[in-house]
């Protein structure tokens, strides 16, 4: 029989240099007909974020964390001890977003409502029916999909989004995989665990959102991110091919 009880989510958010946005973006969360946590990864921000998440914090008692790290220590080890706190708080969903509003809010009771249908990974996606990303230059668009596409055939991915930030993970998927041992610190890291939770046998889905581009600060993205992102894929590949034909493997 289901759970009657409510369920309960922590929304996790990953700051570098987000002034412009937390704010609005907090106000925006608590506001939602779901109620939500929210945890704050910021990197020692120069811009004053973290500051402003403290204030935050003081001004919605028991709806916001934040977790400050020392420096820019990379998306993907921010994710990391938003997740290690959302376990720790017994949370059922843990939703990652940008904070700068390319993930729309509002979708996250969408989410959640398919994740109770039976999912494991719910992904705010931009290329299933319905979905779209606008005011993203064409070179963004190229870099998404041919990103998405080198990912997909090569790891068999299934979902169709394989690089979206917006996701709700069940708390028992996070549970199940070795966080800290993901090789991924950066943006690469959302296909790395991709990988991780397909592999496990874990129920992915899909929920089509409109990605906006950027209004308001700067991107993080470098072409070195862009370089990594390469190597995680080749370096899964080759890990899943080694795991596909290793004796012990078919034997078992
Ligand atoms: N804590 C932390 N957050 C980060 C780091 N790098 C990026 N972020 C945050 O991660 C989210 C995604 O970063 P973005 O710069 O928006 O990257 P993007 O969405 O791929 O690129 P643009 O939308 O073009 O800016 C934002 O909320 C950033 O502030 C990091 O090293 N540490
Ligand atoms: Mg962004």
């Amino acid at each position: 029989m289901r759970r009657a009880a409510v369920m309960t989510t922590r929304v996790i958010v990953p700051t570098y240099n987000e002034r412009e946005n937390l704010e609005s973006l907090v106000a925006r969360l608590l506001a939602l007909p779901v109620a939500v946590g929210v945890i704050v990864v910021d990197d020692g921000s120069p811009d004053g974020t973290g500051e402003i998440a403290d204030r935050l914090a003081a001004e919605h008692p028991g709806r916001i964390h934040v977790i400050h790290r020392a420096g820019k220590l990379g998306l993907g080890t921010a994710y990391v001890a938003g997740f290690h706190h959302a376990i720790a708080e017994s949370a059922d969903f843990a939703i990652t977003m940008d904070a700068d509003f390319s993930h729309p809010p509002e979708k996250i009771p969408e989410l959640l409502a398919k994740a109770e249908t039976g999912y494991d990974l719910v992904i705010g996606s931009r290329y299933v029916p319905g979905g779209k990303a606008v005011e993203c230059t064409l070179p963004r668009q190229v870099l998404s999909w041919g990103a998405n596409t080198f990912a997909r055939v090569l790891l068999d991915l299934k979902a169709h989004d394989t690089t979206a930030g917006f996701r709700c993970y069940r708390r028992e998927v996070l549970e199940s995989i070795a966080l800290d041992q993901i090789f991924s610190s950066g943006y690469s890291f959302l296909m790395e665990m991709l990988y991780l939770v397909q592999r496990a046998g874990w129920r992915v889905g899909e929920v089509p959102i409109v990605f906006h581009n950027r209004q308001q600060g700067v991107s993080k993205i470098s072409r070195n991110e862009v370089y990594k992102a390469l190597y995680t894929v080749l370096r899964l590949s080759k890990r899943r091919l080694v795991t596909a034909i290793s004796p012990s493997r078919r034997a078992g």
